[in-house]
């Protein structure tokens, strides 16, 4: 009761404050985060202005008082940046700020910092600032790491008798470990390394693994005392494209924009086990000229329901149907490129069915240059003048075109189909790399140029 009194009769008493003007508060939270170097820590900030008068210039800055030191990010103080003109805050106005920054190291503690505002003809700077302190892992924190590595041989995604590695080195590394930290598996292909030092880094690998086996991508381990990081599951994994024959066949071998195309889609397990959880990525750079498919045309094969499955031996068929996209005559051809993979799996084998897309044609030109300078680029001086050059179809090699280059080295094939096609150089000179001419319609086109060298 004493207490409540004593309360009110403070609260009902004329605040300090009383005087006429622009009087800033700031009130500023840090988050709980056991936060590590190279984190992003955020600061919330509030400022009101409770003043009768529109505060001018007001800027914000900090003022390191004990621990580590805290290194505010660039720009994040935004218009209260004191280095700039201050921003305005009008009477009762209040507004928050994320401030963000970050430490170097957690060796010397908590930093401890004051947060504070000023403005112009201020009439309290009492409570112009306040005061953080930002929760950092306590320096020396460690944490054990452990798991197990087994070689996923069934396929199965699980650990199953007689898959554990013996032997292999599970390793620690990151920024603040000077040598790896290592443990070798046991019997059961357990390994258990103690002390790994706090980071936001800290990477987990392994040595002497058997031959051929693929190390599924993990990130790094976050160590900040909170663990536990004691049960890591670690399949390795043979190639799926050692366990998938695949092929992809379109049903005619030219098509125009908006036609139906029928893929035949086969699927061999190869291997002794079932596979499970497979699904078809197709188009994996979003080609303009790729056949569209309905996700759900591959039925449990579609990378949505990645439920697909092949027993030992099984030989499976799939007609799957698509459509030739507006943009396959820029190309000259339309196909269907797949990838074919599973949840629990890794580098699945790839298949592509192709077939042309003709009705649009157009000039390619560009240029041949000797590199005289050793500089690796065309400079003046340096084209392949007054020379024939040709062009073949890229698969049956058949000629298509030729041309002669100009004093600067410059050859423009008129009007060739859309398509791939080999440059040839006549005479005494060849192309240095592999000479192939991506003729696209625009905006897909893009020149050429190939370095020549004697032949
Ligand atoms: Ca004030
Ligand atoms: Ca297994
Ligand atoms: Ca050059």
């Amino acid at each position: 009761m004493t207490v409540a009194l004593t309360v009110t009769g403070v609260l009902a008493a004329p605040p300090a404050s009383a005087e006429p003007g622009p009087n800033l508060k700031v009130t500023a939270t840090v988050q709980q985060g056991r936060w590590l170097p190279t984190d992003s820590i955020p600061i919330d900030l509030t400022i009101t202005n409770t003043g009768d008068a529109t505060a001018q210039q007001v800027k914000g800055y900090d003022s390191p008082q004990t621990g580590e030191y805290f290194q505010f990010a660039q720009n994040t103080w935004g218009d209260l940046e004191y280095r700039g003109n201050g921003t305005t805050f009008a009477p009762g106005e209040s507004r928050n700020y994320r401030l963000h920054g970050s430490v170097g190291s957690l060796a010397n503690g908590d930093p401890v910092l004051e947060i504070r505002v000023s403005g112009s003809a201020e009439a309290d700077p009492s409570d112009n600032f306040a005061t953080v302190t930002v929760g950092l892992v306590p320096a020396g924190t460690t944490e054990r790491v452990a798991g197990h590595l087994y070689a996923d041989a069934n396929r199965d995604g699980l650990p199953s008798p007689g898959e554990n590695v013996a032997g292999a080195q599970a390793r620690i590394g990151g920024p603040g470990i000077p040598q790896d930290l290592v443990s070798v598996t046991d019997a059961n292909g357990r390994f258990v390394i103690d002390g790994v030092p706090a980071g936001t880094q800290r990477y987990l690998f392994f040595w002497g693994l058997p031959d051929g086996w693929l190390v599924p991508y993990r990130p790094a381990l976050r160590i900040d005392g909170s663990g536990p990081h004691t049960g890591l599951d670690n399949p390795i994994k043979r190639p799926l494209s050692e366990a998938i024959q695949a092929s992809i066949t379109l049903d005619k071998t030219s098509y125009q924009p908006g036609d139906a195309v029928k893929a035949t889609v086969t699927l061999t397990n190869v291997g002794t086990v079932p596979l499970n959880g497979l699904y078809a990525a197709c188009d994996p750079v979003g080609a303009a000229n790729a056949v569209d498919v309905t996700p759900s045309n591959w039925g449990p094969f579609s990378p949505l329901t990645q439920a697909g499955s092949l027993a030992p031996g099984q030989r499976l068929v799939l007609d799957v149907a698509g459509k030739v996209p507006a943009k396959a005559p820029y190309f000259g051809s339309t196909h269907l490129h797949c990838l074919f993979e599973g949840k629990t799996h890794m580098n699945g084998p790839g298949a592509t069915g192709q077939a042309k897309a003709p009705g649009m044609s157009g000039d390619s030109r560009g240029q041949l240059w000797q590199d005289k300078n050793g500089n690796y680029r065309p400079d003046p001086g340096e084209g392949l003048a007054n020379t024939t050059v040709t062009l073949t179809r890229e698969g049956d090699k058949r000629l298509v075109s030729f041309a002669r280059t100009d004093a600067d080295g410059f050859a423009t094939f008129r009007n060739v189909a859309m398509g791939e096609y080999l440059l040839h150089v006549t005479g005494s000179w060849r192309p240095a790399e592999r000479s192939m001419i991506y003729h696209y319609a625009p905006p897909h086109n893009f020149g050429w140029d190939f370095r020549v060298v004697p032949s």
